[in-house]
């Protein structure tokens, strides 16, 4: 005969149970990355000498921007770094980019987690010599995964993570809670920032950006796949200084020789301030692609100077903002936004920087919305 202690005690076990297995599955998740900096030469506009915008070559003003003279002009072709997936610690086999992520162009692989798990980052620096870090914004990081460089003596002392080393490797922790998420105006999901912070404004000019998106809880599935979306977007709008790049005399030496001794002469300077979008500038920013009705979500960043005030603009749709109907967003540096889009007009629209002078240095691209019937456009974002 069962008495009343012993059926009390088989239910504080059950429940201890449920209750060890619903915390575990709560705050078990830790996603794994492993992501080098390294060095690229990084093309802003493989179209050239054809200017897509309008079908043609690229007109003297234009040009500026884009045409190298193998003396005193650097072109649209840069050394640069950036940062690039690979499978495992051993750094030898790079995770390829699926075809949905074509558009991320020069930023680095995506980070994302729900909130409630822990993101894990191996970082190796490859690049020759730079020093370099991944300083993350929005996640939880404690001291010793802040990847970023204090004037306090305590750089490759107390704090490895600040300034890696060239050939070095550093594991960053972040913790995802609830305030790294979504707040109560958000979507399901919103953007953070990674870069690297050595020397904050050499190493984003130089190309060490990339994204990280928080979900909340459950929200993210196994599948890759944000419940009740169907495609995401990350889009940064930034001129990429080139004149305070690590590789400015790299790029001088091999492209433009003669321009030595002309680093600051100011038709020189404003030849090397790319005005790009993920860095393509004249719309060859690829694979915006989509289908009329699907839920698209747009993350939008920015950083740079005091000149980079971007408004991304898009032709023929509308979009939702914290609740707010906008075809046209503001962005300053470092900004974190995240609207959505139901397309309901197809075609292939214009898609924008606002700023006229930023419009005719090239901050332009092309989304394409496709009708019910398109054959083309079927696959939805992976992992
Ligand atoms: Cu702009």
């Amino acid at each position: 005969m069962i008495t009343p202690l012993i059926l009390l005690c088989i239910r504080s076990i059950v429940t201890l149970i449920f209750i060890c297995f619903a915390i575990d599955s709560v705050a078990g998740v830790t996603r794994n990355y492993y992501i080098a900096a390294e060095e690229t030469l990084w093309d802003y506009a493989p179209s050239y000498p054809i200017n897509p915008m309008h079908q043609g070559e690229f007109s003297t003003k234009e040009k500026v921007f884009v045409a190298g003279d193998g003396k005193q002009r650097i072109g649209h072709k840069y050394y640069k770094a950036r940062f690039i997936e690979y499978t495992d610690d051993t750094f030898t086999v790079i995770k390829p980019r699926a075809v949905e992520w074509e558009h991320l162009g020069i930023l680095g692989p995506v980070i994302r987690a729900n909130v409630g798990e822990t993101i894990k980052v191996v970082f190796r620096n490859k690049t020759q010599d730079m020093t370099t870090s991944m300083h993350p914004h929005g996640v939880f990081y404690k001291k010793d995964s802040e990847g970023t460089h204090y004037h306090d003596d305590t750089a490759g002392k107390d704090k490895q993570d600040d300034l890696v080393a060239s050939g070095a490797t550093y594991t960053y922790t972040w913790e995802v809670p609830e305030r790294s998420g979504p707040g109560p105006n958000d979507p399901s999901s919103i953007i953070w920032l990674y870069h690297s912070h050595g020397n904050e404004t050499m190493d984003t000019n130089t190309g060490l950006a990339g994204p990280i998106i928080i979900s909340r809880k459950g929200m993210l599935q196994s599948n890759g796949m944000l419940k009740g979306v169907d495609r995401e977007f990350i889009v940064l709008f930034t001129i990429f200084d080139e004149n305070k790049s690590y590789y400015l005399d790299k790029n001088i030496e091999v492209f433009a020789p003669y321009a030595k001794d002309q680093k600051d002469d100011e038709a020189f300077k404003e030849s090397n301030l790319m005005h790009s979008i993920n860095g393509y500038v004249y719309d060859n920013l690829p694979g915006l692609n989509m289908k009329i009705g699907e839920n698209v979500r747009w993350y939008q960043l920015a950083l740079g100077s005091e000149a980079d005030l971007h408004t991304p603009h898009w032709h023929g749709n509308t979009l939702l903002s914290a609740g707010q109907r906008i075809d046209v967003l503001s962005l300053l540096p470092a900004s974190h936004v995240t609207v959505d889009m139901k397309p309901d007009n197809p075609g292939i629209w214009m898609y924008h920087c606002h700023v006229n002078d930023h419009i005719e240095a090239g901050m332009m691209g092309r989304y394409t919305v496709q009708s019910d019937n398109a054959k083309n456009v079927s696959i939805k974002n992976p992992k």
